[in-house]
């Protein structure tokens, strides 16, 4: 990536973090929970990339509107993508004590806490999409709709479990093939990266052709950015990271390297970029886009 295309990138995120930031402090202030309050904000406030967030209000410029009309779309993509890291990291699942280079949610507040932390940003991810004056109704109807669908049992949701249901198997010395592999990204992390891009467009109120694109070019990206998180894992550091790495091999987990070797995934992760890329290039002004998608196959963390 070149140095101009870096430096287009972090000037996007020092124009559209800020927004994203003021609106995360308004939500949590003046609650009775307050204990549940600190929970939701802490893992929140933790830090992470924001790359939902950011997808989707480049998606909302990508078609020519501004990011301010994507920002609570934004905001609860991020709500959503949190909590299903604290959920991610309880005993039950992951059982991880470090995410976002801080002790994990429940190791800070205890399991029953941070599952409803969990829990209160997932819900108030729709109370905030669905408050949204920025968006006429029938089109923060749809948006939630997406959004529902993308986390949900059809979605998100979905994937956790079938990734779970991998991990069983492949213990009982049944592991996934590349099929089955491909849904549970397509599924647990694909489905939110879409949804950002197509919340991006809802907002932005695109033709159905440039939403249609984004829709495609967000598949790919949540296929990529999965590739590029198991590469990570086994190749990069916990300090990098700010989580445990090598865990995947750790627990006989079946990734994309697992699978085809590092070679073979980082030419995966290469093919995915570039179906990517050329669905965006179909855009009014994809250029932010477009460098944010070659960053994140790029990124060493
Ligand atoms: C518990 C319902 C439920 C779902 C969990 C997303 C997920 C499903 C689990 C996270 C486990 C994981 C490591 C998935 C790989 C890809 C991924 C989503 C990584 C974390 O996202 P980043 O890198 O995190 O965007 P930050 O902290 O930067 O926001």
């Amino acid at each position: 990536m070149s140095g101009s295309a870096k430096d287009q990138v972090r000037a996007d995120l020092d124009r559209l973090l800020p927004l994203l930031e003021a609106r995360y402090l308004l939500p949590f202030a003046g609650g009775e929970a307050a204990f549940l309050a600190e929970a939701m904000a802490y893992s929140l406030r933790a830090g992470g990339k924001r790359i939902r967030p950011v997808l989707c209000m480049l998606a909302a410029e990508a078609v020519g509107a501004g990011a301010e009309c994507a920002l609570a779309c934004a905001v609860a993509l991020e709500y959503i993508h949190t909590y299903s890291l604290i959920h991610d990291d309880l005993p039950a699942m992951d059982d991880d004590d470090l995410r976002r280079g801080k002790p994990t949610c429940h190791v800070a507040f205890g399991e029953g806490q941070a599952i409803l932390a969990g829990d209160g940003l997932l819900t108030e991810a729709f109370t905030h999409l669905a408050g949204d004056p920025a968006l006429p109704p029938s089109r923060r109807v749809e948006a939630i709709r997406i959004l529902g669908e993308a986390a949900g049992w059809q979605g998100m949701v979905g994937g956790q479990s079938l990734d779970l249901e991998g991990e069983q198997r492949t213990r009982h010395g049944q592991p996934v093939g590349m099929d089955q592999l491909r849904i549970i990204h397509r599924l647990k992390t694909g489905a939110l990266i879409r949804a950002s891009l197509e919340l991006g467009a809802i907002a932005g109120n695109a033709s159905p052709e440039a939403r249609a694109a984004l829709r495609g070019a967000g598949e790919a990206l949540g296929l990529a950015f999965q590739i590029k998180d198991d590469l990570l894992d086994a190749t990069a550091t916990e300090v990098a990271m700010g989580k445990r790495v090598g865990k995947d091999q750790g627990k006989g987990k079946i990734t994309y390297p697992l699978l085809l070797g590092l070679t073979g995934a980082q030419q995966a992760l290469q093919e995915a970029t570039e179906r990517a890329l050329c669905l965006l290039q179909q855009l009014p002004n994809p250029h932010s886009l477009i460098h944010l998608a070659t960053y994140l196959a790029e990124r060493s963390a």
